[in-house]
């Protein structure tokens, strides 16, 4: 058996212990009147305690991680959930996204050298419109002053209607960017896959290990997407173990080995964990974002967001 599946079984025999507890609240009498709404109202609460035991569980896969391994990448056992599990008469689904494989766009408050550059080379590689970052910066940034023609502050927001002003402050979801100037659902849709928004001040770098490839052709203004896609070749199957190896490689040669290096990590500190519930009629899904601390050995989350489908 290869390590990995060794890995993977480990994780089951967790997640199972995990459920075991969360059942044994649910081992209580059935209920002699049977009304649809108490019903309702126990698979709302069943689901609800299913979320909250994946998100348990894939926040000590994400833990345990730190044990295995001092680079993040994509061959590692977080990345291997996401098949559905069944459970008494439900199904639950859990997948772990590492949010250092987006761009952060509270890394846009200002109009720097890193990352103001390199969001406008995203949007260009998208098509889109470049002057989109202004709009971006004068949201976040604190002050009223329009950063540019292609900005926005509370001024030009009063005239929507309805109006409304600018945050001033960072982004606290991905949601608030069709607030933003210029951003329309097809524009957001284009940006999600490369795109994140983590709910905290702090400038996050992205993991070449496990961003797409895309991503990685922002790195350098002359990258192509054939640097990129070989770059992307060259993670191998546990990715690349050091910095140095990485600014090494012939596709960052030049410029792009400078504009690269203050952008990227090998490791990740910030996780979304989803976990998809369908038990009877409901549709449940839930969205974690945890933050990992390395030193500590902990994992904690920092915000939740439920949908019903
Ligand atoms: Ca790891
Ligand atoms: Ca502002």
């Amino acid at each position: 058996m290869r390590y990995s599946q060794v890995g993977v079984a480990l994780l089951s025999v967790m997640f199972i212990l995990t459920l075991l507890t969360t059942f044994a609240v649910y081992m209580v009498e059935e209920d002699h009147l049977l009304l649809r709404r108490a019903q309702n109202q126990r698979t709302i609460t069943q689901g609800t305690q299913l979320a909250f035991g994946s998100e348990q569980w894939a926040a000590r896969v994400i833990q345990r991680d730190l044990k295995l391994s001092k680079t993040d990448h994509l061959g590692e056992d977080w990345n291997k959930l996401g098949s559905p599990v069944s459970v008494n008469d439900g199904k639950l689904r859990t997948t772990i996204t590492d949010l250092h494989s987006r761009f952060n766009l509270n890394n846009l408050s200002s109009r720097d050298k890193v990352w103001y550059p390199a969001f406008k080379r995203l949007l260009r590689l998208l098509e889109l419109d470049e002057t989109l970052v202004e709009a971006i910066v004068d949201w976040i940034d604190s002050d009223q002053q329009r950063t540019h023609a292609g900005g926005a502050e509370d001024l030009e927001y009063q005239l929507n209607d309805p109006p409304y002003r600018a945050a001033n402050q960072s982004m606290a979801d991905l949601g608030e960017l069709l607030y933003v100037q210029g951003f329309t659902a097809e524009i957001v849709e284009l940006l999600a896959p490369f795109v994140t928004v983590i709910p905290n001040a702090k400038v996050t770098k992205i993991n070449v290990n496990t961003c797409p490839p895309l991503l990685l052709q922002i790195l350098g203004d002359q990258m192509t997407a054939a640097d990129a896609e070989s770059l992307a070749n060259a993670r191998g199957e546990t990715g690349f173990e050091s910095i140095e190896i990485f600014l090494q490689r012939p596709e960052l040669a030049g410029e792009a080995n400078v504009t690269a290096e203050p952008m990227i990590s090998l490791s990740s500190e910030f996780f979304q964990i989803n976990s998809q519930v369908s038990i009877d009629r409901l549709g449940l899904n839930m969205e974690s974002i945890v933050t990992r601390n390395a030193a500590r050995e902990s994992v904690s989350v920092i915000s939740r967001k439920r949908g019903y489908l």
